[in-house]
């Protein structure tokens, strides 16, 4: 990596050094941002290196900092932490997850933009479009259709509120009963299956935890209503890729169970050319590009929050290690 890891005699050393860590994605603008504020080093000085005082990671190497004897905090570059969680070695330090308007606003413009899609019939047109052909399916309006979301969190209460402005009727199922106006909600083991019995399109932003694993699967999908003026139940998964099971959706979208799905993240990533999905017609695939995490955006929150804790004031948006999320 072309950076420069030794400290930059300007930056006060007061201040808490930083250890960042991403895998699988460009460091450079976010260490370019934290460097202009703090110290920052992409690999710690030995394992016990006592210098560092945050890490900043994305999918961090096993291990990695399970021996850092001054880490206060962790910080991960996205809303969700499994890609942390998943090194049982992680030190029992606060964790810091992603809670800002603009992850939130991406999220929600991929949530809008693909039930409208689906809504719309955007896979009959662009077919219809390839065969030069000029016919007019029936039209439904948003009140005919009933969105369904697992996961009522912060990106699902955002897209959840959008979607009822634009008039669908919205389903919301979490953990724990929430209250959302505009929005008919459900909870727990009890409320799932009442909650996919009056959905047509399901749309997943639930996080990773050994809960919820692998729970999208042909079972659950077969609970999805589909006596609707959409022709079938749809899937939208913009959480987690091991939420689902990507040869359940094959199957319910071969035998009919879905109409349709789109699908930004994936059991494996990137998406093994060999998978089925990227070439099945009622599959709409995006990279894992739902909302992105933006650093120009994320790392000033980040810097004002290590700022705070110094000045003696609580860390917000942390990870309650239990739930896994
Ligand atoms: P939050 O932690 O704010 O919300 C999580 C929601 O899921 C909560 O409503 C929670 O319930 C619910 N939940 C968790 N476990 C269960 C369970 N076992 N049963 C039922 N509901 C459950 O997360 P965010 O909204 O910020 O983000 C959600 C996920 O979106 C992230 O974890 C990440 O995986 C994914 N994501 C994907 C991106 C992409 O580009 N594809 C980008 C950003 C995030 P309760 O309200 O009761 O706590
Ligand atoms: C996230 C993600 O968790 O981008 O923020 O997947």
């Amino acid at each position: 990596m072309a950076m420069n890891d030794e400290a930059d005699s300007d930056v006060p050393q007061a201040k808490g050094r930083i250890l960042l860590a991403l895998t699988g994605m460009h460091p450079q603008r976010w260490y370019e941002l934290l460097a202009g504020e703090r110290t920052v080093v992409t690999e710690p000085d030995g394992a016990t290196d006592p210098s560092i005082t945050y890490a900043v990671v994305w999918k961090q190497r096993p291990n990695l900092l399970s021996s850092l004897p001054n880490l206060r905090a962790i910080f991960s570059i996205g809303a969700g932490v499994d890609h942390i969680l998943a090194d049982p070695t992680v030190p029992d330090v606060p964790i810091v997850r992603v809670v800002a308007d603009n992850l939130t606003q991406h999220m929600v413009e991929y949530i809008v933009w693909r039930v409208l899609d689906h809504h719309r019939q955007g896979a009959l047109y662009r077919v219809q479009q390839t065969k030069k052909i000029w016919r007019e399916p029936a039209q439904r309006t948003a009140a005919d259709i009933s969105v369904g979301i697992m996961g009522l969190g912060n990106l699902g209460r955002a897209a959840a509120s959008a979607l009822a402005a634009l008039g669908f009727h919205v389903n919301g199922w979490s953990r724990r009963d929430q209250a959302l106006a505009g929005v008919t909600t459900f909870a727990g083991d009890a409320g799932l299956v009442p909650f996919l019995n009056a959905t047509d399109i399901l749309v997943v932003l639930l996080p990773l935890t050994p809960a919820t694993r692998g729970m999208v699967n042909y079972g659950l999908l077969k609970e999805l209503r589909r006596r609707n003026g959409l022709g079938g139940a749809v899937l939208i998964n913009a959480g987690r890729g091991r939420l689902q099971k990507d040869a359940d959706i094959l199957r319910a979208l071969d035998d009919g169970t879905l109409k349709e799905a789109s699908l930004d993240v994936f059991e494996v990533e990137p998406l093994p050319k060999t998978s089925p999905l990227w070439t099945h017609p009622k599959v709409f695939v995006t990279p894992h590009a739902a909302a992105t995490s933006d650093p120009t955006h994320l790392v000033p929150i980040m810097l004002e929050q290590m700022a705070a804790f110094e000045r003696g004031e609580p860390l917000q948006n942390l990870v309650d290690r239990e739930a896994g999320y």
